[in-house]
């Protein structure tokens, strides 16, 4: 079994091609073997959120149509050896260019059959976009009508500070940028994306729930912007960033330096 420690390589066209399009496929991330150990423990807690949660036919709301979802894995001490993998961390790094990573947050995003599309978006941050980085996991292969994420390739050079998202979508979907996707997938492959590229994910029509693991990090060293009055972002500041403030270095107990 390949160690959760174990160095991926990277090549300079990874890199190239990732800082140019803002999203990049890398095959046998996490070995095999690696998603049969850690897959059932994350699968036991999703059914723990599933039992908790409405039937589908019965939510409204867009993103709870979309996926179940649970945070935070990284604090279940079984979890904790791969969600701080030195290996997925050291890739976020070397496409973020920089020499050291914190954990964001963690996320399973377990698209049910019958789940609606994650709409096209870009993520929140408190952090600079442009050193964010997810990295997106199936722990089961995408096949018979399962899909990867999709990207608006490119579009990560469209974000500025403080304009609307949507203002940024729409400009970005003007420019006839290419939407590109990942056809084939298999369980331990992973997408990275950058956190200003324009991306979503299409339903899930088949029996399979879309089992996904996504982690996402940013560069030692960035520091905190205000929440300007979005929620999300507020909810940020107390979940992900307990005790800092506006303008702090983002390193709380909740962000723990990877490599
Ligand atoms: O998996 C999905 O449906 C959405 C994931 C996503 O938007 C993300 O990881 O940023
Ligand atoms: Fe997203």
């Amino acid at each position: 079994m390949k160690s959760v420690s174990e160095n991926y390589s990277l090549t300079p066209n990874n890199i190239e091609e990732f800082t140019n399009k803002g999203h990049i496929l890398l095959r046998g991330v996490a070995s095999k073997s690696m998603v049969e150990t850690y897959r059932p423990i994350i699968f036991n807690i999703m059914k723990e959120i599933e039992k908790q949660s409405l039937p589908l036919s019965q939510r409204s709301d867009t993103y709870k149509r979309a996926f179940l979802q649970s945070m935070n894995l990284w604090k279940d001490e079984s979890l904790k050896k791969i969600i701080l993998a030195k290996r997925f961390a050291g890739i976020a790094a070397a496409l973020l260019q920089t020499e050291n990573v914190r954990l964001y947050y963690d996320s399973a995003l377990y698209k049910e059959p019958g789940g609606d599309a994650t709409p096209i978006h870009i993520d929140p941050f408190l952090i600079n976009p442009h050193k964010v980085i997810t990295m997106w996991m199936p722990l089961i292969n995408l096949d018979e009508g399962l899909k990867s994420l999709i990207f608006l390739t490119a579009s990560h050079k469209f974000f500025e500070n403080g304009i609307p998202p949507i203002r940024i979508i729409n400009q970005a979907i003007r420019k006839n940028l290419p939407l590109e996707s990942y056809e084939g997938m298999e369980r331990g492959d992973a997408t990275f994306h950058i956190g200003s590229i324009v991306h979503g994910a299409p339903d899930n029509p088949t029996k399979k729930m879309r089992e996904v693991l996504t982690i996402t990090y940013y560069a030692d060293g960035e520091s905190l912007n205000k929440p300007n009055g979005n929620k999300i972002l507020e909810s940020h500041l107390t979940d992900f960033f307990s005790g800092l403030k506006p303008g702090d270095t983002a390193k709380s107990k909740s962000n723990p330096l990877i490599l």
